[in-house]
């Protein structure tokens, strides 16, 4: 179809593999569903309004998958496999397919779940009529249209069956309620000529819940909004705050498993993904524990769940690679050495407050981890500092102001963006503000690292 693509990774040895639908490009097709904003006079992408936050309004937008619009797709009357990646900015699917698109709720097709972000899901397929695609998540999934040979199927998009809260769904309004329902793709189901080459597999190796091992230590990490009011705006976070380039927000013991709880306190669904790792969900319940069914969804080895308002997911992981010795490298490569969590809603994750932008980049919810290695031993890796450096002023000419306390001596260290140190002084103790001369510095960005009692703290500055 179009000029969109996927990754696909193989495993040697996959017993999957030489059951199911295998071969690329006739019974195993990657589904890439997006939804695009064009500009109607040029006929090009608004990348304006690809972040746009109102989903439903006059701009005409128009639904994709693999980049194409108005798609169709030849299959054999076999078994198919579907590779299946919400690619959209912001919207969740509900996907079902249907041999009648007059009459979709009662010509809905069963087909088979199978895998899931990571791999397959534990002991057997799910037979399933509908499935939730949000934004980053992936699925595996076989239709059988063997029964189909020479008619049409489409898949169709139920956004009358999305919860409320979640974007795409018909309940949000204006917030994000979908414009697009209907038919996603066509399927042409073609005439029989061949023995079926792909089956649904019987069995799956994918590994249960890992729930013999313990945890060696629990996290709770908060969906965050903060109030409005007056002339505030809400924004969402994590743990109430916004992205910060500088921060690690959260240090891993390396080989140590995890269990985090991801709790929405917010109004809305929203898809929280993990670098790194895959986890296993563990249960799901209301914010005061209340235990709440186990949906397929959440099945098999997942990186990113669609976290409902008023509920809580509880996941496993083990973090098993990439340790580092040191939680925290030297400016610059902070950015290199970490992972993020985040929301996957392009329009919550990325961004900063801009008060003359209101409309682009209020969020910022995402946060940074580090997975390190043990060897390494300091005093207060992940503690806070007690008191926060102010530096000032920002661009900076020949001196540089530093506000904070310090009852012994201190280091600050500067670098360029590249981490390269450009200048390193020892601060005798004080309280209040110290100056640092900074006038032998070229221009640019430097990163100012203030290392006090244990503790070090990071920001940026512009130097004029
Ligand atoms: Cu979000």
């Amino acid at each position: 179809m179009g000029l969109a693509g996927i990754i696909i990774v193989r495993e040697n040895g996959d017993p999957v593999e030489a059951v199911a639908p295998s071969t690329y490009g006739w019974d195993d097709i990657p589904l890439i569903i997006q939804d695009i904003y064009f500009d109607s006079a040029t006929a090009s992408i608004d990348t304006g309004k690809v972040g746009q936050a109102t989903g439903n309004n006059a701009t005409p937008r128009q639904l994709l998958v693999n980049g194409t619009i108005q798609p169709f797709l030849d299959v054999p009357p076999q078994p198919v496999r579907f590779r299946i990646l919400d690619g959209s900015t912001r919207m969740s699917y509900m996907l079902g397919f249907v041999t009648d698109t007059t009459n979709p709720q009662v010509s809905r097709i069963p087909y088979y779940l199978f895998s899931s972000d990571g791999g397959y899901l534990p002991d057997s397929v799910r037979k399933i009529t509908s499935l939730e695609a949000s934004p980053g998540v992936r699925n595996g999934v076989i239709v059988d249209f063997s029964n189909y040979a020479n008619s049409e199927i489409y898949l169709m998009n139920f956004s009358d069956e999305l919860r409320q809260g979640v974007i795409g769904s018909d309940s949000t309004g204006n917030h994000g309620s979908n414009p697009i329902k209907n038919k996603i793709l066509q399927i042409r189901v073609g005439a029989s000529q061949l023995p079926p080459i792909g089956a649904i597999p019987s069995s799956l190796p994918g590994i249960p819940v890992a729930d013999t091992l313990s945890p060696d230590t629990t996290r709770t990490v908060r969906l965050t909004k903060s109030p409005s009011g007056g002339t505030t705006t809400a924004v969402f976070g994590i743990d109430d705050n916004q992205y910060d380039y500088n921060k690690i927000n959260t240090v891993v013991k390396l080989n140590t498993i995890e269990d985090w709880t991801i709790r929405n306190e917010t109004n809305a669904a929203h898809p929280f993904h993990i670098h790194l790792i895959q986890f296993y969900v563990m249960k799901v319940e209301k914010l005061d524990g209340t235990p709440l069914p186990f949906p397929d969804k959440y099945l098999g080895p997942k990186d990113n769940i669609l976290v409902h308002p008023g509920e809580q997911v509880t996941f496993r992981a083990r973090f098993n690679s990439y340790g580092r010795p040191k939680p925290f490298d030297t400016p610059g490569q902070i950015d290199s050495a970490a992972y993020m969590y985040h929301c996957h809603i392009l329009t919550h994750e990325d961004g900063y407050y801009h008060p003359s932008d209101k409309t682009l980049g209020q969020f910022g919810m995402m946060q940074q981890f580090a997975v390190w290695d043990g060897t390494y031993t300091a005093t207060a890796l992940d503690e806070p500092m007690a008191d926060e450096m102010v530096l000032f002023p920002n661009p900076a000419g020949d001196l540089l102001y530093l506000n904070a306390e310090a009852s012994r001596v201190s280091t600050v260290r500067i670098s360029d963006i590249q981490g390269r140190i450009l200048k390193e002084q020892l601060l005798p103790p004080f309280a209040g503000t110290t100056s640092i001369d900074v006038s032998e510095l070229g221009k640019g960005m430097i990163l100012v690292e203030w290392i006090s009692n244990g503790n070090r703290q990071v920001k940026k500055i512009l130097l004029e």
